[in-house]
């Protein structure tokens, strides 16, 4: 996948259309586009890493950056209460798309184990 044809990228530059609720110079945030859950939204690092299996220490900051993020967007979302992070990594758990992002899940219950 080059960096010129990925869907995140081209949203994060704002090249594709997506509702973008929050970005910073690390990370944005946009509603997912076929949202699971009331507030679905999806928070990605700006530069292109493809998932969790290829993060370097390198990458520690912008890591941890998605979680103060998605503590900004839970709270922004009136979901701060109950909400769950996902990070689907590799097509076997569910990854669609190959630029690494953190599912932000909430307004509704929800079970356990995951599907
Ligand atoms: P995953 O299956 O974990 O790789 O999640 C990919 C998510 O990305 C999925 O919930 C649908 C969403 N998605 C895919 N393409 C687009 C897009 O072009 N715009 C937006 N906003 N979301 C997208």
């Amino acid at each position: 996948m080059r960096k010129q044809d990925c869907v995140f990228c081209r949203i994060v530059r704002g090249e594709a259309p997506a509702q973008i609720i929050y970005q910073d110079e690390q990370v944005t945030a946009f509603r997912d586009l076929n949202p699971q859950s009331p507030t679905h939204v999806l928070i990605v690092p700006n530069r292109h890493i493809s998932g969790v299996a290829e993060v370097d220490q390198e990458d520690a900051a912008v890591l941890g950056q998605l979680f103060v993020v998605a503590r900004r967007v839970a709270e922004q979302e009136h979901v701060a209460d109950g909400f769950r992070l996902v990070v689907n990594n590799g097509r076997p758990a569910g990854q669609s798309v190959f630029h690494l992002h953190v599912h932000l899940l909430g307004g509704r219950a929800m079970g356990w184990p995951p599907g």
